[in-house]
């Protein structure tokens, strides 16, 4: 039994039909806005998601490097036990992703698209997202010198 649903064959078939959709506008559109990653998206069990741990430090990621597969749904759990705040800007890597949410204590928001994320010392969050483009992506701290100091790493969608 095929994990997709009738759907999402039907909504690739218009996207593939429809005079108003030219393929240069589907290459430009936003990965999470596209109809075929929408229905993905609905068909995922996040009770499935396997969840990742990313630990922010002064300066680095640790793991620096990882791994996702296409398709799997996971929970990358940022926390930051630096002393001071650090972020994570996706660089490319969120060209590569759908994002379902983010989370932390505080609440959470809902989003197709990501750009970065700024994490307060002590503090944690939850990405929800699923690799959809294979590639190798980077990603790195935008704050003060960090990167510099060699806070980045990169991400690998096989
Ligand atoms: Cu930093």
């Amino acid at each position: 039994m095929p994990r997709l649903p009738r759907s999402l064959a039907l909504a690739g078939l218009l996207a593939l039909t429809s005079p108003l959709l030219q393929a240069e506008d589907r290459l430009r559109a936003p990965v999470g806005l596209e109809a075929g990653v929408a229905a993905i998206m609905d068909a995922i069990d996040w009770n499935t998601a396997e969840v990742i741990e990313l630990t922010l430090g002064d300066h680095s990621y640790d793991p620096p490097d990882l791994v996702l597969e296409r398709n799997q749904p996971y929970i990358l759990r940022l926390r930051n036990e630096g002393r001071v705040s650090h972020d994570m800007v996706g660089g490319s890597f969120f060209s590569g992703v759908a994002i379902k949410m983010a989370q932390n204590a505080a609440g959470r928001v809902i989003t197709p698209v990501l750009k970065s994320v700024y994490i307060k010392r002590g503090q944690q969050m939850e990405m929800w997202l699923v690799p959809i483009r294979a590639g190798t992506y980077s990603f790195f701290c935008s704050i003060d010198d960090h990167r510099a100091l060699g806070m980045e790493g990169e991400i690998t969608i096989r």
